[in-house]
């Protein structure tokens, strides 16, 4: 793992956490790792499977419990997001769930921002709520609303950074010192940067969790998610809430993610490359009200997106002059990128979150933290730029006329 550490992201996406598997195989090691697509395992003792169940590092016995396929993704996610330990689940609110169930086993308050996926949003709003769990709602990229939300019993920070669908920046390092100070535990979804973008955890970040859905995976071709952090956490997650209320990663969309995360470097690059072409063209151009993307200098927080972002991702938020109109218009009219919700996909995606992915969240607080009814949301994907702009560019012009 130390050594799997010093090597460039490329090389830990390809070949980190595989190294195990070569003490699994006579001869002749699988170069890809192989698919273990069984639900349980066989022993030909009883006292070989009483011990397997006493010490559950000694072997494999049952894939709710642990399965080679899934290890291997597990310990490349730990590299990649330079954590101790990592673990998969079956979506990401699969990942989002138990990690706030663990974190929160004993009761106790949540502090978080508003302008969270909507999901997550109704977790804490509504179903965290029916079991005694409050959550404060603040805005976190002012640090001193959190201290002022802080309780007697308040047990963790919750972030996104970039935030869905507004792209607002938290600070990691001063949220990460707040949480601190206040023996939270801090945990952030890093789904929009990847750790591509940003490594939470080196900021002091205590949990990251992933939608492997997007851009982990990165071909649309599976839901899936992940939790990382340290040793203890990460074992307590798999030994209770996630073994227990099932939402364990299949062993085809282990290996699917597997397959998607070789190729997470290079992709994201290309749609950070990308995102930043369209975010100029759309910023340019007089049928477009504002664009909010961090590599953009116009971003309120594009001396925090430089400091603590390597690189700003491929999601970009924009409103039309014409508004909602407009904005449906646009997306009727476009011919190469598709209508459709998530995100991260090598296909073009744009979406209007105030009717699909945000349509859960009641309005008035839509309004109060800024998704407007005219804001349209792009995931830029890896098709050629020209070829996203000019669709871009002839479904605004058919917007004017
Ligand atoms: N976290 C973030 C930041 C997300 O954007 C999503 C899904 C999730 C967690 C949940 O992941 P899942 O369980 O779907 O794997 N976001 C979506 C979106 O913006 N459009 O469609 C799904």
């Amino acid at each position: 793992m130390i050594v799997e550490k010093k090597l460039g992201k490329s090389t830990q996406a390809i070949h980190a956490g595989e190294s195990h598997l070569s003490a699994l195989e006579k001869s002749g090691i699988p170069l890809l790792p192989p698919i273990y697509q069984n639900s349980t395992f066989r022993f030909t003792t009883a006292a070989e499977c009483a011990e397997a169940f006493r010490d559950e590092e000694s072997g494999y016995v049952y894939t709710r419990w642990g399965n080679p396929t899934q290890d291997v993704l597990e310990k490349k996610l730990a590299v990649l997001e330079a954590g101790e330990a990592a673990l998969a689940t079956a979506s990401g609110m699969g990942a989002v769930s138990t990690a706030l169930l663990t974190a929160l086993a004993d009761g106790g308050h949540v502090v978080a921002m508003a302008n969270l996926y909507s999901a997550t949003f109704q977790i804490l709003n509504e179903d965290l709520r029916q079991f005694g769990i409050e959550t404060t709602f603040v805005d976190v990229t002012d640090l001193t609303q959190i201290e002022r939300a802080i309780k007697m019993d308040t047990k963790v920070l919750y972030l996104e950074s970039p935030t869905n669908p507004l792209l607002k920046l938290i600070d990691l390092r001063g949220a990460a010192e707040v949480a601190k100070a206040h023996g939270l535990i801090s945990i952030i979804d890093n789904t929009f940067a990847t750790p591509c973008g940003q490594q939470p955890i080196n900021f002091g970040i205590d949990v990251v969790v992933h939608s492997m859905t997007k851009y982990l995976s990165g071909t649309g071709a599976v839901i899936a998610g992940a939790v990382i952090g340290e040793k203890e956490f990460v074992t307590r997650v798999k030994k209770g809430a996630l073994r227990n209320f099932g939402a364990v990663i299949s062993p085809f969309n282990a290996w699917l993610t597997l397959q998607g995360i070789t190729t997470l470097p290079i992709r994201f690059a290309r749609h950070c490359e990308n995102a930043g072409q369209v975010a100029e063209f759309l910023e340019a151009h007089p049928a477009v009200a504002w664009v909010r993307y961090p590599g953009l200098q116009s971003h309120p927080q594009y001396e925090l997106a430089r400091r603590q972002m390597e690189a700003f991702g491929g999601m970009i938020t924009f409103e039309l002059k014409g508004g909602r109109t407009a904005g449906e218009h646009l997306v009727d009219r476009l011919e190469r990128c598709a209508l459709a919700v998530s995100l991260g996909d090598v296909r073009t995606l744009i979406c209007h979150p105030a009717s699909t992915t945000h349509s859960h969240v009641p309005s008035e607080i839509r309004q109060q933290i800024g998704i407007t009814d005219g804001l349209v949301r792009i995931s830029v994907g890896l098709e050629d730029i020209e070829d996203i702009l000019s669709d871009l560019k002839q479904a605004l012009e058919s917007c004017a006329s």
